[in-house]
């Protein structure tokens, strides 16, 4: 980011946090942690909603024609503050849920309200490159987009859309753009069950209620509302049965969501892009990294339970790592017949070719830098093969139809999650400390976590031509260079 732009963006922030100030000609980032509203304060405890859904305009079967407006809003999150403004998608946070069935030919116009440039990228969704709502397509403020494309006929799984502009995407997620998309297969095994749909976000809100600004931490670690959110809500109850689906998605910038139901077990049936070839074993916990999404099932006798967010040290460099649990629901879970398609395979998925075309994205970062700007401007200290991201440079080269071999290597010393855009990948081989692993079961993903040291093997067939992003899905590292740009031709 150019200081011209991010003092721009930092001002505005501050200004949505209700407090106008004069711009300093230099003035530094906060490096303190903000004050920030009691826990006490914010309304929690309430029965969780459904997800609104985004109207279908279009009566034609086969087709979903939408409307998604971008813009602030007001939100009263507390009992005793005035209402935060936030920033949303037709007024609600998280952005409504867009049901589609694959196949489906999709149009929705975006209308940017906002006061900066935006777009909407819908992530995980093999759409055409120009229709990706990249950085490299922005929509001016007051202006719109139609954004059409068709899905294939065999796509199922949990997406999702958020902002992906050159510059102010943490500030835009932060204060609320971004919204849950699913695409259904009436054919899959597990369509007959019901569903419960968790979306997971976080918010920062300051004693007054409002937004505060990123400070330089937040920059350089990646930045985590303390409020952790459950389709909008703070510590909501809810009720769910073990014949339920569960689609989790993690929509915060940075928190890594280590999620366990003590008294409970966890059942993996789906990641990022739909149901896997089998169920996993059940777990006590799972871990989603910002950007990933997840099918389960819960297991356990009938009862009330606490969903608990356990610790996950990521290694931020600046903030300290979570030391305790911190409780996400009240969940009154019931007995009942466990689906009988558990004992079976879960679907088909043909396992890629080795792909002779060689990718390699090493990420690193200048620590140096990092820490002598403290105070300053953050740099832009976050890279790709040791370069910061440049819109107009191409780093890697494809071909439509030809499967690449990716080698993901995260030589920083923090966890990164890698998102490659253009549809899905599969992980083959994972390298951490000396130790190779591969997956339990073939699975289609488009976002993978990187601990410190790891190496990931993906891989990834682009079937259309055009410049795909492939970058770290913390927010703020995106933003400050970890990106490049993959060439199909
Ligand atoms: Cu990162």
């Amino acid at each position: 980011m150019q200081r011209r732009q991010f003092l721009k963006y930092s001002l505005s922030s501050v200004m949505l946090a209700g407090v106008i100030r004069t711009a300093q000609g230099d003035e530094p980032v906060p490096t303190s942690v903000p004050d920030l509203l009691a826990q006490s304060d914010f309304i929690s405890g309430n029965s969780l909603r459904d997800l609104p859904i985004l109207k279908n305009e279009s009566n034609a079967k086969g087709e979903f024609i939408g409307t998604l407006t971008a813009s602030e809003c007001q939100k009263q999150f507390t009992s005793n503050t005035p209402p935060t403004t936030c920033q949303a998608y037709n007024d609600v946070l998280p952005g409504p849920l867009i049901e589609l069935e694959a196949g489906m030919k999709v149009r929705i116009t975006f209308v940017n309200n906002l006061g900066s440039p935006s777009t909407i990228h819908w992530h995980g969704l093999p759409v055409p490159s120009d229709q990706d709502g990249g950085p490299d397509d922005p929509v001016a403020p007051g202006a719109s987009k139609i954004y059409q494309f068709q899905l294939p006929e065999r796509i199922s799984g949990s997406y999702w859309y958020h902002p992906h502009p050159l510059e102010g995407s943490a500030q835009q997620i932060a204060t609320g753009l971004a919204g849950p998309i699913i695409i259904r297969d009436p054919q899959e095994t597990l369509a007959h069950l019901k569903e419960s749909h968790w979306v997971i976000s976080d918010l920062r809100l300051d004693p007054k209620g409002a937004i505060p600004a990123h400070n330089y931490a937040d920059w350089v670690d990646g930045r985590e509302g303390e409020f952790v959110l459950l389709n909008g809500q703070y510590q909501p109850t809810l009720t769910l049965n073990s014949a339920q689906r569960v689609r989790i998605w993690n929509m915060c910038s940075a928190r890594y969501l280590n999620l366990s139901l003590p008294g409970c077990q966890i059942i993996q049936v789906g990641s990022d892009g739909g149901l896997m070839e089998k169920a996993l074993p059940a777990q006590n916990d799972i871990l989603l990294a910002p950007g990933e999404r997840m099918e389960v099932l819960i297991t356990g006798n009938s009862g009330k339970f606490t969903l608990n967010l356990l610790p996950y040290n990521r290694y931020p460099m600046m903030s300290k790592p979570p030391q305790t649990a911190q409780e996400l629901a009240q969940v009154t879970f019931e007995k009942t017949a466990a689906p009988a398609a558990l004992s079976t395979a879960l679907r088909a998925i043909e396992p890629l070719p080795e792909g002779t075309n060689v990718l390699r994205a090493v990420m690193s970062e200048k620590m140096g830098d990092i820490m002598k700007n403290k105070g300053g401007t953050p740099p832009r200290a976050f890279l790709i093969n040791g370069k910061d991201f440049n819109l107009t440079r191409m780093d890697l080269h494809s071909e439509v139809g030809k499967v690449d071999h990716w080698q993901i290597i995260n030589a920083t010393t923090m966890d990164h999650p890698f998102h490659i855009h253009g549809g899905s990948f599969q992980v083959i081989q994972r390298v951490w400390r000396g130790q190779k692993t591969t997956p339990p079961c073939l699975a289609w993903k488009d976002t993978v976590n990187l601990q410190p040291g790891e190496t990931v093997h993906v891989l990834m067939l682009q079937d259309k031509p055009g410049m795909r992003m492939f970058h770290c899905h913390i927010i703020e590292h995106e933003e400050l260079g970890m990106m490049g740009n993959l060439m199909v031709v």
